[in-house]
């Protein structure tokens, strides 16, 4: 099929799984055309069944604010028309939906049937989506979709929840490539440039927003080092990052923390780890946990959002109320000070993944694709 891809090209989950789908879909022959503001940080080549069209803003100085929607969808119905897209699937509703709709109309206009497919992440939905500022343009342009997935049924119910939804909403989980992870653990992991052979390593992926609540990953981990020798790895940026910073000297543990900014090689770093915290307070799926367990690392988490549906209590990690750093320092002890505890949380958590498989979801994104595109 010939599909068009719509997301932000950035280190967020939207991203990172819009990208990792594209790649896999064109590995398998469909030709997949990203189109967005920058080549996607995760796009790692180009075949001649993958293809990135830039939307260029052009500056102009009575707009306060640059007309992104208007140049995206123009950008939309000039790469279906000139490549015959089927389906143009968007990753992230604000402003993709939207945008996917008024290209659709411009092509209709034209005699030109495109499908639009849109995947909700989370952040699209639970924080800035419902926002009243946006809330009737999202609910809009969900109704309009042909298609419309959610990456956990937490997700699913927050959107019937917070919206006026028409549409079928089908569960589509997030996915990984277990296979990179493993190549990674064999032949790249040289856990001895980190820490010594004695300590433990936590780690902490994220965009460091407030909701990923890094403080509460500090917090946790100063508790954890007072009991077990370790290091803690902040792979990451944004804007919570010099308040981590802060507190990380507050507690006097500049030796013990290192703070790695942004990689598009996560498995690389993720194959040192033996704990991963997450202490979120709202979380759609939790890409950034399912990475760790494809390392086989353990993921000490809340239990918000659609983390359950991924993290699992006692087998692959634990859960914990939003806010409760004491209960996940106590956690990760219990799974770092016994080498058995450890080695079966992480057997566990590796053997989980494949529920999340990419041969597992990658054909009911297809599916999607062909069963909407029929109906032309
Ligand atoms: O985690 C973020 O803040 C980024 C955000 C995004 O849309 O890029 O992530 C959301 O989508 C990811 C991929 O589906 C999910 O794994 C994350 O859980 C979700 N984030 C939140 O719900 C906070």
């Amino acid at each position: 099929m010939r599909i068009g891809i719509v997301c932000y090209p950035t280190f967020g989950g939207s991203g990172v799984v819009a990208t990792e789908l594209g790649m896999a879909l064109a590995n398998k022959g469909h030709e997949v055309h990203f189109i967005t503001y920058n080549q996607p940080v995760r796009l790692d080549f180009f075949s001649h069944r993958l293809h990135f069209h830039e939307v260029v803003l052009e500056e102009y100085p009575l707009f306060q604010y640059q007309p992104y929607e208007l140049a995206l969808s123009s950008k939309m119905v000039e790469v279906v028309e000139k490549y015959n897209l089927e389906v143009l699937h968007v990753h992230y509703a604000i402003p993709h939906a939207y945008a996917a709709y008024m290209a659709k109309k411009m092509l209709e206009d034209k005699g030109i049937n495109v499908k639009v497919v849109t995947t909700l992440h989370g952040t699209d939905i639970t924080l800035v989506g419902s926002h009243p500022t946006y809330k009737t343009a999202v609910e809009f342009s969900i109704n309009k979709s042909d298609e419309v997935t959610t990456v956990s049924n937490s997700l699913k119910e927050d959107t019937l929840r917070l919206f006026n939804i028409e549409k079928d909403i089908k569960v589509v989980y997030n996915f990984i490539d277990g296979e990179k992870y493993a190549k990674a653990h064999q032949t790249e992991c040289k856990r001895i440039a980190l820490a010594k052979p004695e300590e433990k390593i936590l780690t902490h992926v994220s965009n460091f927003r407030p909701v990923k609540r890094t403080n509460d990953v500090i917090r946790i981990f100063n508790k954890v080092q007072k009991e077990i020798p370790s290091k803690l790895l902040m792979v990451g940026d944004g804007p919570e990052r010099l308040n981590a910073e802060n507190l990380v000297k507050e507690f006097g543990l500049e030796d013990r923390v290192l703070f790695l900014g942004n990689s598009n090689e996560v498995e690389k770093i993720l194959c040192y780890s033996d704990v991963f915290l997450l202490p979120s307070e709202t979380e759609s799926f939790g890409l950034a946990a399912l990475e760790a367990m494809a390392a086989s690392t353990a993921v000490i988490s809340t239990n918000r959002g659609g983390l359950p549906e991924v993290n699992i209590h006692g087998k692959t990690g634990y859960l914990s109320e939003f806010g409760d750093v004491d209960d996940m320092a106590k956690n990760a002890i219990a799974i770092l000070k016994d080498e058995a505890v450890l080695e079966r949380f992480k057997k566990n958590a590796k053997e989980h993944i494949k529920l999340f498989s990419l041969q597992n979801i990658l054909p009911v994104y297809e599916e999607i694709y062909k069963s909407c595109s029929v109906t032309v």
